[in-house]
């Protein structure tokens, strides 16, 4: 039975305990691994407390203290804790524990992905390899002995420098390893396995080489080439932008199929989800290169925001979390284009984050009250939380930002702190007064501004007031950076205003007319704004703000508007002005990147958050009619840009990417035409990669066309035993746009490939349904909820995470009209009396019921 009592930030003390060392022996075993914990521990000061350590799931073999063995009356277990009362004011303890690695399908603590044994520790998995202070403030300096076969696990890994390895009878080996860096249990790793290796070396700014080593399954080292260059790219920008240099005299990473989440940056040695690891030409998408590179860098920059300094408690997540998606972002804008990649993190913000925000379980980015600290690895805390820095860095500027970091690192390395300590630092650095702008860590839910503009033409007067609304009663201070655009000149000037009480007023001389308004160039601040604004507006934005994210925003309005129009109005015919600004896209001389960005239509689930008790259908059919609507006015035009930017050879340069991206945009708008469908078979026949073969295939599965089957089939075929390009087949499948989806989804749980038990797998085609098919998954009949339902019951007993994570659209439900929002309350309903639900299920639930 789980323990439902939340925890709150405000309850936060002290351990009254330090561990100062910890040794750890791994005997490794499928069924019976013995870990046996020698740990160095102390009290703060005198005090009768007793010490209670964490554990769960674990089998206590036996317990001494000072080398002397207790009996089961020296202490109490159950199954969350230990509890030992000790009089010495320092002394030794030695835990015994077996674990049960093949059987924990959960992925947390020590588990098995396919032949090899990892671990995954954060947030409180490692109090499922022993009983341990498992909280990020008590940091401990580890040594790790880890034994097994030989012959089956010829690399044994853990954290920091190895230090020690020799062979032992009956064909067994060890390895052992010494962190020297003091850290918190969550960022514990151990890797046992049979690998293929890629090495190389970086030499740091201080002249010293650090080796680099990436070991993944047997057979895939030519995909892990990527992955090396980014991480070689990773280190030197770090020490470029942040003047921060790596510690260790080795860096590891361990590609692994079975992984809860993207990566892990446990001290020298990550372990990775393969899916951001391996890649090549052959059976990676660009978007693929594009997120392996950025999951690498994520990885390597926690070492500084997150090892060296790390959180004092979970709390305080996005100290490490927002700050280091930050870094990741600032990093892929240097690599790549900067606005393509800013516009990219928008449209999750806008599309996915918002949602959240407006969701039952909407919470500040550092939440105040946690009952699953899992459930917190949220796209508020990350997402949202690297907007918080981003507003930061807009209102210091790059070189105050800097020095805060500089002084962040010289008070806190080595420690375990606060997000205030963060923004203190900042402050103090650069002497800005971020006073108000705390207010951010406190809030949830997307603030909303409300503007309005007035001329005077009689002292040539342009008045912009704003007004914020965010949910407290405290004003935020929120940066908004502007352009005013002459009607007369079209030039544009640019300002950065700085809203800090709940309405402000800026005026603006010297304008003949009211000039045209861009409002949050390069989105200065995470929140919805509310300004009308006329067509023509829009157009003269789209032509000639200087900022380009606002030019391609205001294109994004434009199409909104004519979305919801026609929602309103199905008979409605696309206007022509609509009809040319999407044609002087096309013909405009912006990079081929920038235009497939501007002829993306906004998102289903971003248009739905802008619309109250939507009907999801006559959203869906809204798209679909606009769609058709410009591919039918534009058919040549698509076409001879479709035909342009086919590419004889591959390349995976910026431009051959921006190049495919846009023709297979212009392909997807084609093949809503009936007669242009054998386009699909034609690209996917000559497709010389991953990325043009899976666009021929989702605009077939989105458009129902006669080729899907074979083409699929022959996929198939071709990729069966490559499992992350088997993953694509399955999203594919999931994305079919009819009736049969319904027969094929029970037909594709059962194929062969198919397993819970694999997330990616379980993603692929449950997560792909739910997110890449709404017409489906909102079926008025609640068949796509009946169907998530069934998978989720089943993953509350397997892997509660990544139920929890599922479950996310069906908890989101206040968006969405009367009817269908009854349908899933009484799912949910029924879904709360599940025996055996888990802490994390139960959290979501809970909130989504409640009111
Ligand atoms: N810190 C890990 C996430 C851990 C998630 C635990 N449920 C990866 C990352 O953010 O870099
Ligand atoms: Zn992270």
């Amino acid at each position: 039975m789980s323990d439902f009592t939340p925890r709150y930030l405000a309850d936060y003390s002290e351990s009254n305990f330090s561990i100062s060392t910890v040794e750890l022996t791994f005997e490794l075993n499928e069924h019976k691994t013995r870990v046996i914990n020698r740990m160095q521990i102390s009290k703060k000061q005198p005090s009768d407390a007793p010490l209670i350590l964490d554990g769960e799931h674990l089998k206590l073999l036996s317990v001494s203290l000072n080398k002397a063995l207790l009996s089961d009356d020296d202490y109490q277990v159950n199954d969350m804790s230990l509890t030992i009362n000790v009089a010495d004011a320092e002394f030794l303890l030695e835990i015994v524990t077996e674990l049960n690695p093949i059987e924990n399908t959960a992925l947390e603590g020590l588990f098995k992905s396919g032949d090899a044994y990892c671990t995954q520790c954060e947030a409180e998995g490692f109090r499922r390899i022993s009983y341990y202070l498992d909280r990020p403030d008590v940091m401990a300096t580890f040594t790790t002995k880890v034994i097994a076969d030989k012959a089956k696990f010829p690399y044994l890994l853990s954290n920091g420098n190895k230090v020690a390895a020799g062979d032992l009878a009956n064909g067994q080996h060890f390895v052992q390893w010494h962190d020297p860096f003091p850290k918190p249990s969550y960022l514990f790793a151990l890797v046992a396995g049979d690998f293929d290796v890629l090495t190389d070396s970086f030499r740091t700014c201080s002249a010293r080489n650090v080796a680099l080593e990436i070991f993944v399954d047997k057979g895939n080292l030519d995909k892990a080439h990527h992955a090396m260059a980014s991480l070689k790219h990773s280190m030197a920008w770090d020490e470029e932008t942040f003047g921060l240099e790596y510690d260790l005299d080795i860096y590891m990473i361990v590609a692994v199929d079975f992984f809860n989440m993207g990566a892990m940056e446990n001290k020298g040695l990550n372990v990775f989800n393969s899916k951001f690891v391996l890649a090549d030409e052959k059976s990676a998408t660009d978007t693929d290169y594009f997120n392996v590179e950025a999951v690498i860098a994520h990885e390597y920059f926690h070492n500084w925001t997150g090892n060296r300094v790390t959180c004092r408690d979970w709390f305080q997540l996005s100290l490490k979390e927002g700050l280091t998606v930050f870094r990741d972002q600032q990093f892929s804008a240097d690599m790549h284009s900067a606005v393509v990649t800013r516009i990219q993190n928008v449209r999750v913000l806008r599309s996915m984050q918002f949602a959240e925000d407006a969701g039952p379980m909407a919470h500040p980015i550092r939440p105040e009250k946690v009952l699953e600290m899992n459930n917190f690895y949220t796209l508020t805390v990350y997402e949202k939380g690297a907007e918080v820095i981003r507003m930061i860095h807009t209102l210091l500027g790059a070189e105050k930002f800097r020095k805060g970091i500089d002084l962040y690192f010289e008070r806190f390395d080595g420690m375990a702190v606060t997000c205030d300590d963060f923004i203190n630092a900042m402050a103090d650095a650069s002497a800005v007064d971020l006073t108000k702008f705390k207010g951010w860590y406190e809030q949830a839910g997307t603030p909303q501004l409300n503007v309005e503009e007035s001329f005077d033409a009689d002292s040539n007067t342009y008045q912009i007031s704003i007004t914020q609304s965010n949910g407290e009663n405290t004003a935020l201070h929120i940066p908004i950076g502007i352009e005013l655009i002459s009607v007369e000149s079209k030039k544009s000037a640019a300002h950065l205003l700085q809203l800090t009480e709940q309405k402000q007023t800026w005026s603006f001389q010297g304008f003949a007319r009211k000039p045209v308004l861009a409002l949050l160039t390069g989105f200065t601040a995470p929140v919805k704004s509310q300004l009308s604004q006329s067509d023509q507006d829009l157009e003269t934005i789209m032509n000639h703000a200087d900022d380009e994210f606002c030019q391609w925003d205001a294109g994004q309005t434009l199409l909104s508007t004519y979305i919801k129009r026609v929602m309103a109005a199905p008979e409605l015919t696309l206007p022509s002005n609509l009809i040319d600004a999407v044609r002087n896209i096309l013909h405009s001389d912006a990079s081929a990147a920038f235009k497939a960005e501007q002829l993306t239509l906004p998102s289903f689930s971003e248009l739905a958050d802008s619309i109250e008790e939507v009907d999801p259908i006559a959203l869906l059919d809204a798209i679909d009619k606009v769609k058709l609507g410009l591919a039918t006015e534009l058919e040549a035009l698509f076409l001879q840009h479709y035909q342009q930017n086919i590419q004889q050879e591959f390349a995976n340069d910026g431009k051959a990417i921006g190049q495919r991206a846009l023709k297979n945009i212009c392909l997807s708008y084609l093949t809503t035409l009936a007669p242009q469908q054998s386009l699909l078979a034609e690209q996917y026949q000559n497709a010389t990669n991953m990325t043009d073969s899976l666009a021929a295939l989702n605009s077939a599965a989105k458009g129902n066309a006669e080729s899907f089957t074979i083409m699929m089939a022959d996929f198939e075929q071709k990729w069966n035993s490559t499992a992350l390009v088997m993953d694509k087949w399955f999203s594919i499948q999931a994305s079919v746009c009819d009736e049969t989806i319904y027969a094929n989804l029970a037909k594709l749980i059962k194929h062969p490939l198919f397993t819970l038990n694999n997330p990616n797998r379980a993603r692929s085609l449950i997560g792909a349904f739910t997110m890449n098919n709404p017409r489906y998954f909102h079926c008025s009949s609640g068949r796509g909820y009946q169907f998530l339902i069934e998978q989720i019951k089943l993953l509350n007993i397997i892997n509660p995470q990544v139920a929890s994570r599922m479950i996310t659209p069906l908890i989101q439900f206040s968006s969405l009209d009367q009817k269908r929002q009854k349908m899933i309350k009484t799912l949910l309903v029924d879904l709360s009396k599940q025996e055996n639900l888990s802490k994390d299920l139960k959290e979501k639930l809970d909130a989504a019921l409640a009111g």
